[in-house]
């Protein structure tokens, strides 16, 4: 594959490397796309405050998340069926993440099992995505499975109780390879019936879920749990009352709720209300490492990306997935520097303020 330079890059490379449906499903958000929009353009609306005379002649991007050490405040955001963009799908993005040296969050409607993902990367950091299947034991199993395996932490996704209205998907008719992803391939198996009017058979998914759900995830599992997809204080400090070890402050990339508020935009209102009680990540539109020094001075531990990711495994498969991620350390590294930072630590609330 040829040299990236930018995410962006990779973003126009991408969409020759896939078909026209799988383009829709990956780029698309919901409705007008307004909150799609708006979480890129988020990064716009704060100013880095950056320091000089400082002696950044060794810099690192190391961090860690949850105790886990990573190479940078970036991990891979979970995302369902990667073997649309590439073959080898999960098992291509898990060596990517591991030659980059971070942590891939593996979505429960993968195209591939918790194991087999292991075994694909067997040293690499891992946290598992939860969707809660109407019937609870499909997504028990892999939750087992993956916990089995070495995965470290549960993420519950929150923002999709009933899927987003997405237009670029229904006009391009796009599927979901339903046959190759086990967790739905057993929820038929246990006699789930095919709801079939969205790519994903949402139908499928419980709706009913409350914040009881988290709690019940701890105690049962024994492992952090995160809540991924809030955007309010609100829900926040509701995450910390029922045991979450850390949030991720989403819209889903824009694929949920149209006209929702910019993930960027949400983040000051979750770290004043969490303080240290639990980590607090970001993610939506991060494509430069400005952007994740930014997240980080406005109180994110690390944040997530999601699509630049697909495009990367889209145009190379593993190799394609750690350029991406190298890209963005290397970004990420250049930032800090140019900051009067030494680390992700280092950077502070003063470091950033509204434009
Ligand atoms: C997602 N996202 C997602 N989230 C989740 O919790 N479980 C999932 O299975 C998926 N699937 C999925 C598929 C695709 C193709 C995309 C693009 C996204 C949302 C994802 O985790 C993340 O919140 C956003 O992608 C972040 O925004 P950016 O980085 O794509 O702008
Ligand atoms: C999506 C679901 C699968 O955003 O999370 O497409």
């Amino acid at each position: 594959m040829e040299t990236l330079l930018t995410l962006d890059d990779a973003e126009r490379l991408a969409e020759h490397a896939t078909t026209p449906e799988a383009w829709s499903y990956i780029v698309g958000g919901a409705g007008d796309e307004r909150t799609l929009r708006w979480n890129r353009e988020a990064f716009s609306k704060f100013r880095l405050r950056y320091r000089v005379l400082v002696d950044v002649s060794s810099v690192s991007t190391e961090t860690t998340v949850l105790g886990t050490p990573v190479s940078m405040p970036v991990l891979v955001a979970p995302m369902a069926f990667h073997q649309i963009a590439h073959e080898e799908g999960e098992l291509a993005t898990a060596k990517g993440a591991a030659q980059a040296g971070t942590l891939m969050c593996v979505s429960t409607v993968a195209t591939a099992t918790p194991a087999d993902i292991v075994a694909a990367a067997p040293d690499a950091p891992r946290w598992l995505q939860i969707y809660v299947f109407q019937d609870r034991g499909v997504s028990d199993e892999v939750i087992a499975q993956a916990l089995e395996s070495g995965f470290t932490a549960l993420v519950l996704t929150a923002d999709l109780p009933v899927y987003g209205i997405r237009h670029r998907e229904a006009r391009t008719g796009f599927e979901a390879p339903e046959d190759a992803v086990p967790a739905i391939v057993a929820a038929r198996e246990r006699g789930a019936e095919h709801g079939g009017h969205h790519s994903l058979d949402v139908d499928l998914l419980e709706s009913s879920l409350e914040w009881d759900y988290v709690s019940e995830l701890v105690e049962r599992w024994k492992v952090p749990v995160l809540v991924k997809g809030l955007v309010t204080a609100e829900d926040a400090i509701l995450a910390c009352e029922h045991g979450a070890a850390g949030v991720v402050v989403s819209n889903h990339g824009g694929r949920q709720l149209d006209g929702a508020i910019a993930s960027l935009e949400a983040l000051p209102e979750v770290v004043e209300a969490v303080g240290d009680r639990a980590e607090i990540y970001l993610d939506g539109g991060v494509r430069r490492g400005s952007d994740v020094v930014m997240a980080l001075a406005l109180g994110a531990r690390a944040v997530l990306v999601g699509r630049p990711v697909m495009h990367g495994l889209a145009l190379g498969g593993a190799t394609g997935v750690a350029q991406v991620l190298e890209i963005l350390r290397e970004e990420t590294e250049n930032a800090l520097a140019l900051l009067g930072c030494r680390s992700p630590g280092e950077v502070t609330a003063a470091h950033v303020k509204p434009a």
